[in-house]
């Protein structure tokens, strides 16, 4: 079925997966969109999205075979995390979240998030995303959220990550970089761009990856071969700091609407082993967000 990206941004009828995930699997990568009548979209957003709610989300969730979500702030809801928070109300604790605040967050809000079910603040570094935002900023930030054993997600471009480096490197919580830092896959893996990235997680044992966003990466499309390489080479180095999201609605994608049954086919492609699709979608994200707690 061919589906415009103008009309949809996500899929009408994704296909039923092939591969079942073990009991317990966690997308530790998705959103929440409004609806924009209740939450309305921030005023400096960089994109309106269509309305994407929780009900659709934990469908999602029950259709694809999984038990957990992971719900990031997008920048489109700006530091407004009401949609984001409703939901993980809502998720009987089967949801996690990421949220997006600014330096002068009270301490209240923050515990009350906790409670919530926030784990984590995210910084985006994507220019057609955000406007930027002094690092001294971003640096109070997470010295204020490190205390509650929170964590800070990054989103940037692969060409960036040597300038960011530096900032990245000094933060004082564990780091879960999104989308294996956008490397450009035209470029291989054997490209600096990505060999530096690589070698980020190598020296530092408090950093994390998503492997995640074949459809955003992917330059074929479906079913995303020239994108596994490199999460294949992620998850087989470092298997036990890597999570896996579907990225739904995938907001501003222009090619294609994925296929959410699609995208969970690529698991066993670039998690080969039971052992790896465990801790890949289990154990990593259980340990980061639900610590303590039963796994399935
Ligand atoms: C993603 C990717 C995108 C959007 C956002 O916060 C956002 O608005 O993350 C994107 O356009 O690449 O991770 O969902």
């Amino acid at each position: 079925m061919r589906i415009d990206p103008k009309e949809h941004q996500f899929h009408p009828n994704p296909s039923k997966p092939v591969y079942r995930p073990p009991p317990g699997a966690v997308d530790a990568h998705c959103h929440v969109f409004g609806p924009g009548d209740v939450f309305p979209y921030a005023p400096q957003r960089k994109y309106t999205p269509k309305d994407a709610p929780k009900e659709k989300l934990f469908a999602l969730r029950d259709f694809l075979g999984f038990s957990r979500n992971v719900i990031v702030q997008a920048t489109c809801h700006g530091q407004d995390n009401r949609a984001m928070v409703d939901a993980l109300k809502a998720s009987n604790g089967l949801a996690r979240g990421v949220a997006s605040v600014s330096a002068d967050i009270p301490e209240a809000e923050l515990r009350n998030m906790d409670a919530a079910g926030v784990r984590g603040v995210r910084f985006n570094f994507v220019r057609r995303l955000v406007d930027f935002t002094p690092r001294e900023v971003l640096m109070d930030i997470a010295s204020k959220i490190a205390p509650l054993g929170w964590h800070v997600v990054v989103y940037f471009e692969a060409a960036d990550l040597q300038e960011l480096l530096p900032f990245f490197t000094t933060l004082p919580t564990k780091v879960i970089v999104d989308h294996m830092g956008r490397p450009d896959v035209a470029k291989g893996v054997d490209h600096p761009d990505f060999l530096r990235f690589l070698e980020f997680m190598t020296d530092h044992e408090n950093v994390w990856s998503k492997v995640s966003c074949p459809e955003r990466l992917s330059l074929e499309g479906p079913p995303y071969d020239d994108v596994v390489p490199f999460a294949r080479m992620v998850v087989e180095r470092f298997p036990d700091r890597v999570l896996w999201g579907t990225d739904w609605p995938h907001p501003n994608m222009t090619t294609h609407v994925p296929d959410d049954g699609l995208l969970v086919d690529v698991i066993t492609k670039i998690a080969p082993t039971p052992a790896l699709q465990q801790a890949l979608l289990v154990d990593n994200p259980m340990r980061l967000y639900w610590a303590g707690e039963p796994k399935a």
